[in-house]
């Protein structure tokens, strides 16, 4: 006779952690943008244009796009008297400037932060004029903060990518010199062509520190702890993203392994093979819709329930131009 013996099972493997970076997604200049358009949709009906996708993410272009907004790259694509939107990455004083001369009505979801660039660029323009630049295709910010720039006086304005293009710089009076920065690069590099900068030329003006905006700051904080904590990261973003791209990079740096997808069907289960925790954060332009996606694919996959890092709280907001805020309706009894 055989007595039933307390079975031993194989120890099972933990379920996959979750971590999710804090903060991470919308910013305040990506959500006025999005509502921006959104209210304009409301408030005058489809079509609304929007010069350039209104922020670098799929999933909200798509959204709008279903909604009636209709993206163009430029003003030549846009019919007379409708309404145009400028997206959140901006655009030059010549793009404002046949806007106003078409008579177009024009909702500017010019991100409040990224604006500080530009306008750091129009106040240069008294000592430090001029624009020029051969790259052929630059990012939106950089196409609008040196087109903000005033050519008339016969000086010059560059874009330095790299500490190669500092040294390369071909400049005739050093004592005459300012920079300023896109607002969603890498921390890391900028403090290095800066660095660069300032060592090659000791007088010139700028930022403190560079015209990196609160959100690409926070959200690179965030993923620098998220990585140090995780094996895997997956960055929700698009690949036309910048500050996204930055995340993913960052973390790699970090020497933990990352993706950026754009949403939870791009997620291989392979990726996950071996690995005991995942780490999720979200760009500047990715809606919190999709992290929740990921979370839901990956308890699918056998995760537990995530835990969410501490992070730095977000307070900022961005108002709404006037006619385009809510009207609040107050009828009578
Ligand atoms: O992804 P975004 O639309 O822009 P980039 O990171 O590509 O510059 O995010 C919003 C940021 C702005 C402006």
């Amino acid at each position: 006779m055989t007595q039933d013996q307390p079975t031993t099972q194989p120890s099972a493997r933990p379920p996959l952690q979750i971590k999710l970076a804090n903060p991470r997604g919308f910013c305040a200049g990506v959500d006025r943008a999005i509502d921006i358009v959104n209210r304009a949709l409301d408030v005058f009906g489809p079509p609304i244009y929007v010069r350039h996708e209104v922020v670098h993410n799929r999933f909200v272009v798509d959204s709008l796009r279903e909604r009636g907004a209709v993206f163009v790259e430029e003003l030549h694509e846009v019919p007379d008297d409708v309404i145009v939107i400028f997206s959140a990455h901006g655009v030059s004083q010549a793009v404002q400037q046949e806007a106003e001369a078409r008579g177009l009505k024009v909702f500017d979801a010019t991100c409040r932060a990224g604006d500080q660039g530009a306008h750091g660029s129009a106040a240069l323009r008294q000592a430090w004029p001029g624009v020029r630049s051969d790259r052929p295709r630059r990012p939106p910010e950089v196409e609008g903060t040196m087109g903000r720039y005033d050519t008339r006086y016969g000086g010059a304005i560059y874009l330095v990518e790299d500490e190669q293009d500092v040294r390369e710089l071909p400049v005739r009076d050093p004592s005459r010199l300012a920079f300023v920065t896109q607002t969603t690069l890498s921390m890391d590099d900028t403090a290095k062509v800066i660095d660069a900068l300032r060592e090659r030329f000791p007088e010139i003006q700028g930022p403190r520190k560079d015209d990196i905006c609160y959100a690409t700051q926070n959200r690179q904080d965030a993923v620098r702890e998220l990585a140090q904590g995780s094996e895997l990261v997956l960055v929700v973003g698009s690949v036309n993203s910048s500050n996204s791209n930055r995340l993913r990079e960052l973390s790699e740096r970090m020497g933990t392994p990352a993706y950026l997808i754009d949403d939870a069907s791009q997620i291989d289960a392979a990726w996950l093979e071996g690995v005991a925790s995942i780490g999720i954060t979200a760009g500047a332009s990715a809606p919190e819709v999709l992290v929740k996606g990921v979370i839901e694919r990956l308890t699918e996959l056998g995760a537990a329930a995530p835990e969410e890092l501490d992070g730095r709280a977000e307070t900022i907001t961005f108002s709404m131009p006037r006619e385009l805020r809510e009207q609040v309706i107050v009828s009578e009894a």
